[in-house]
């Protein structure tokens, strides 16, 4: 299947995005008072924007609005219009929420689908769904998009690994969808059960959610004997369907149809040239529930315009994501802020507020530990009073973060000490 706009001239790409772009900015201007705000402060009305570039009078929208908004004050239209809400990790204890009309379900249906075709995916497929379904857009989106696109879902979510081979073998799937990681981890699984990963009917993987890299894709596609390719999305601009690799496996083409990338200079806010790296802003051209203008992803990368070399599509293609421009870790999926756990070792008396966040990749995958200073008076000899408050940290960190964290406690003032910022993350991990 061809979605032709894929391959629109680029003029006509233009054109098409700066009709979108004005309708949203009106439905934005007239019911979020947020962005109404924004255009007032900037002295422009939404009929201004004469071209593409007249958006960048306006300020960045990030995760930091969202919290302020929390939890539909973004809501461009009436509840009763609203379909399904989703929700990403905030920087503290509450989720950034972005919600979906039935149009917006459509449109995350097809940009999925799309994504699963660019992958080389067709109506004849058996997807293997093993991303998180939830509040977590990775299973819903996948799930949507397959259905538009016409293949077989098999909605296992994340984990039950045996389950997980068991029915890849019966079933015999085609398409394996989680995160990079656990896709290494289930073909060491499977090679510890005695199976051969390369005996499964497994033909693509289409991952994403996390970093990683061309030698991680390199042992991918070894281990499994399939073609991996990367997918990019973030919940606030719709969920997975963002971006995805073609057969060329050499950048991801952004659906710009319905995401208008920029690329700036996360200092100076300016852009930055073609192909050098920057900060991805993303405005939603299409998306009715939750609109955004300018989004700040945080998500460092590099574009490139003009057809590719390998499909045709004229689409602009996105590298891979190198880095953040904030502390936000994303550990097996993810992801985790030091400040969500800070809320929560605060909330403890017996605590210092001094932490550490270790992360490791053991095998395929992630571990955290989070070591925390005991206040002198609270510090005992006792093992098992130390004992119990390690196992109620942990709990209240796994209950906010939905992932497994190892807790160590240790002696008042045997955390190394900044004199500048304090450095809360060791990441051990080589992606
Ligand atoms: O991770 C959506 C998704 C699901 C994407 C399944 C791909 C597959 P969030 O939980 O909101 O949404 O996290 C978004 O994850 O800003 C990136 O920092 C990171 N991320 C997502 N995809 C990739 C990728 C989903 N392919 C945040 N490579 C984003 C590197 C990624 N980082």
């Amino acid at each position: 299947m061809k979605y032709k706009v894929e391959y629109l001239d680029p003029e006509d790409l233009r054109k098409l995005q700066l009709d979108r772009l004005r309708n949203k900015a009106l439905q934005v201007y007239n019911n979020v008072s947020y962005y109404r705000d924004a255009f007032d402060r900037a002295r422009i009305k939404p009929d201004d924007l004469q071209t593409l570039d007249d958006l960048r009078i306006l300020p960045l929208t990030d995760k930091e609005t969202l919290r302020a908004y929390y939890p539909f004050g973004m809501f461009a239209v009436p509840m009763s219009l609203i379909k399904e809400i989703h929700g990403s990790s905030g920087t503290t204890g509450k989720p950034t929420v972005v919600a979906y009309t039935d149009n917006d379900i459509k449109v995350w249906s097809e940009v999925m689908a799309r994504s699963i075709a660019c992958t080389g995916g067709t109506y004849l497929d058996i997807i293997q769904n093993a991303y998180g379904y939830g509040l977590f857009t990775g299973g819903l989106g996948v799930h949507y998009g397959s259905l538009e696109l016409g293949s077989a879902v098999v909605p296992l979510s994340s984990g039950g690994s045996k389950r997980q081979l068991q029915l890849m073998q019966d079933f015999k799937t085609t398409i394996l969808t989680c995160t990079p990681s656990y896709s290494i981890y289930l073909a060491e699984y499977a090679e510890s059960l005695g199976i051969d990963p390369h005996e499964t009917s497994i033909r693509i993987g289409i991952l994403g959610a996390e970093p990683w890299s061309d030698a991680m894709r390199k042992q991918i596609e070894a281990v499994w004997n399939i073609k991996a390719y990367d997918i990019y999305g973030l919940s606030e601009i719709i969920g997975p369907g963002v971006a995805v690799e073609c057969e060329g496996q050499d950048g991801l083409h952004v659906w710009a149809d319905h995401f208008l990338p920029e690329i700036i200079d996360p200092e100076t806010g300016k852009p930055v040239p073609e192909g050098q790296d920057g900060m991805l802003v993303i405005t939603t051209l299409t998306k009715e529930a939750t609109p955004f203008l300018r989004y700040a992803t945080k998500d460092i990368v590099s574009m490139t315009t003009g057809k590719c070399p390998a499909c045709g599509r004229t689409m602009p293609r996105i590298s891979r994501i190198k880095g953040r421009t904030d502390d936000m870790l994303i550990i097996r999926g993810i992801n985790v802020f030091p400040s969500q756990i800070e809320s929560v070792l605060l909330e403890i008396e017996e605590t210092e507020p001094h932490y550490q966040l270790v992360v490791t990749r053991e095998g395929a995958l992630d571990e955290l530990e989070v070591q925390v200073e005991v206040d002198e008076k609270f510090f005992s000899d006792e093992i098992k009073v130390l004992e119990s408050l390690e196992k109620r940290i942990k709990r209240e960190i796994e209950s906010l973060l939905s992932i497994a964290v190892k807790v160590k406690l240790v002696e008042p003032r045997t955390i190394t000490r900044s004199e500048g910022k304090a450095k809360r993350v060791i990441d051990n991990r080589q992606i």
